[in-house]
């Protein structure tokens, strides 16, 4: 073993020093130290590297450089633990950068990367470092795969300063024949994707118990997917679809298809695709140790329902344990997504998890055609196939099952006795009151680094999103003494999709989260103002595409502070789409009682500005309610509709999205 220092060169044309012979790879061993310098002479600096006893890497290798990698297989989740394992016991940062690049060469890139990211994230020594986007390590998950010939034929042919973006057109997974395609600018959102890889990310499924140990994580695994999928209700009835039905008959074939476009570049192979009204089947694949039956789910579905009914579940060792009012909601998310916090996974299954197996095999399930899985099976691309939601309905359902047999908030534990708001209107400055705007914008993002060394210097693709007009919320509150409390804010659509009120048992599932905050009230009169940038769902737009554009105006701020700090709900989705004749919805603000809400806990530091999907990085959820709260029961009796629902403490007022059908470019 050399005693010296190792150095990896990642500038110029200097000495390699004693890069040890055992880091290579037996394919590159015979070249020696110079295959090290793959950056010719284009690179800036060296980094120095300790050499240090290298890992055990064993089965860890027998997933294939270029197999893909899922976190739904519970193989692919093993492996994975095995490798954050190795990153979390390393000694110290230079340590762990020492082995992780042993291991970078040889272990399978997707594997690897969520390995050291989840690494990275929860080790103490390395809370500073900036993780860079998976958006730059892999585009190719979220990037029409024709934009990549474009690339490398620009990175050739053009001096760099000469390039301009290559655009990528908004519509390129379907046409208008197929309905369903009137979503795909949501589902295909980059920050949409971004913030559920990220999600997962914080919250793995298994591995070390210090890192899947998260307050209330099966608890945030409902409320965060039951918001996409609110979200996503509102979009479709934005866009004249109705809400997606739940997937629920596993025999009948899935009407929806889904025609990614996508090519892995790891694998070199394209996603597959999921063509219309194919039916689930039996997965049976050796190589990634795989056997599910359809009816496995059957059974795991009606043990769970069966728990729900009862009102207790059956522990590991037998045991009765109650699903209690509070603390309920998270046993069952642990149990149905499931986690290895599942009680009883023997028992309850892998109910989720097995939904996301089946339907990514939908095209291949035995393996004949040696196909890979498509992209229900990848946390980062599965938002984009309408089945997602689908499943996640279906899901969502057992949660509603659940919360429907709770009992019912009383008045008193709505209302902040004293306390009255007496007014609320949002505003977009020098525009209409109570009237939202939403347009396309268009975006640059540079994808050099997930091109590997090919291309020489930046190289831009230019997408289009969705994206809001920045408002203000003014709250008027009057309040009979001084006191703290906490202003929650929801929109829903107005009407269902017959253009009738809603009844309230349906429409407290379709509101959606558009911020939480403290406030401080004095005796009288009180007028609240909040920014929508500030909202406790989003993180800004400069974050979700951070690190992509460190020399232009918007990108590279505050580096790095941009750690745990992917999760969040991307600013540009903040509100739904609406319509070009404004989309009517009603707007829910309500002051609850601070005492009732609080933890007491420091929460200042990183990433604490989208708490309310994600958490606060090492701390407990920033609300003692139940998440959801007050739209996650049922109404008490008496109460059909959203104003009979009402106490003083709450205000519901009119507002309207409109869409402007016009593209904002980036300046030059
Ligand atoms: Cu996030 Cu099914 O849990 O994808």
């Amino acid at each position: 073993r050399p005693k010296e220092p190792i150095f990896i060169p990642k500038g110029p044309k200097q000495t390699v020093f004693g890069v040890p012979p055992h880091y290579l790879t037996d394919k590159y061993r015979p070249f020696g130290s110079s295959v090290v310098n793959r950056f010719g002479d284009d690179g800036k600096e060296f980094i120095k590297v300790k050499a240090v006893a290298t890992p055990q890497l064993g089965e860890i290798l027998e997933l294939k450089r270029d197999d893909n990698f899922s976190l739904f297989l519970a193989k692919h989740r093993n492996l994975a633990g095995k490798l954050l394992e190795i990153f979390i016991k390393a000694k110290n940062p230079e340590d762990l950068l020492s082995i992780s690049l042993y291991a970078r060469d040889r272990v399978n890139p997707y594997l690897f990367n969520y390995a050291l990211s989840v690494a990275l994230l929860h080790r103490e020594d390395t809370q500073n470092l900036d993780l860079p986007s998976v958006l730059r390590f892999f585009p190719d998950k979220f990037i029409d795969s024709r934009a990549f010939a474009n690339i490398r034929e620009d990175s050739v042919v053009v001096p760099e300063d000469d390039r301009l973006p290559i655009e990528i057109p908004k519509d390129y997974t379907a046409s208008d024949l197929e309905d369903e395609h009137r979503l795909a600018y949501f589902r295909e959102d980059i920050g949409l994707n971004l913030h559920h890889w990220h999600w997962h990310l914080v919250y793995p499924i298994d591995g070390p118990r210090e890192i899947v140990d998260k307050d209330r994580r099966g608890e945030l695994f409902y409320y965060m997917h039951q918001q996409v999928l609110a979200r996503y209700n509102f979009e479709r009835l934005c866009n004249k679809l109705n809400r997606t039905q739940r997937l629920l008959d596993w025999k009948q074939p899935i009407k929806e298809g889904y025609f990614p476009k996508l090519n892995s570049l790891v694998a070199s192979r394209p996603w597959p695709s999921r063509v219309a009204n194919q039916t689930l089947a039996d997965v049976r694949r050796d190589a990634d140790e795989i056997i599910i039956d359809v009816d496995d789910l059957k059974r795991w579905a009606d043990r769970i329902y069966d728990a729900i009914h009862s009102g207790f579940i059956v522990d590991a060792r037998g045991n009765r344990m109650q699903l209690t009012e509070f603390e309920g909601i998270n046993v069952l998310g642990n149990m149905v997504e499931s986690s290895r916090f599942s009680p009883n996974r023997p028992f309850y299954g892998d109910l989720h998890n097995s939904g996301h197996v089946l339907l990514c095999y939908i095209h291949d399930p035995d393996q004949r055609h040696l196909e890979s899985f498509g992209i229900m099976g990848d946390t980062s691309t599965a938002m984009r196939d309408p089945v997602f939601y689908r499943w996640h309905g279906y899901i969502d359902d057992i949660f509603q099952e659940h919360k429907n047999s709770l009992p019912r908030y009383t008045v008193d534990q709505l209302n902040y006795p004293g306390v009255t708001v007496t007014d609320v209107q949002v505003q977009i400055q020098g525009q209409q009151v109570n009237e939202l705007l939403t347009f396309w914008q268009q975006s640059d993002v540079d994808l050099s680094r997930g091109m590997d060394f090919q291309p020489r210097g930046s190289v831009f693709v230019r997408f289009t999103h969705l994206q809001n007009r920045n408002f203000t919320y003014t709250v008027q509150v009057a309040s009979n003494s001084s006191r703290q409390g906490t202003c929650r804010i929801f929109l829903a659509p107005k009407f269902d999709e017959k253009g009738n009120p809603w009844l309230f048992r349906d429409q407290k599932n379709m509101f959606i989260e558009l911020d939480k905050f403290k406030v401080i009230l004095k005796q009288g009169q009180n007028t609240i103002t909040r920014s929508s940038t500030d909202s406790s769902v989003t993180i800004p737009f400069e974050r979700t595409f951070r690190d992509l554009d460190t020399n232009r105006p918007t990108g590279g701020n505050d580096l790095a502070q941009f750690n745990f700090c992917g999760c969040g709900w991307p600013q540009n989705l903040l509100i739904p789409k609406g319509t070009s004749e404004g989309f009517q919805c009603q707007l829910f603000v309500m002051i609850s009682n601070y005492a009732d809400d609080v933890i007491n806990e420091d929460i200042s530091g990183q990433c604490n500005d989208a708490d309310s999907y994600c958490g606060i990085k090492d701390k407990k959820y920033p609300d003692r309610r139940s998440m959801g709260y007050p739209f996650d029961r049922m109404p008490r009796n008496g109460v059909g509709t959203l104003q009979q629902f009402l106490t003083p403490n709450m205000r519901v007022q009119d507002v309207s999205i409109r869409f402007e059908n016009r593209t904002f470019r980036p300046r030059n």
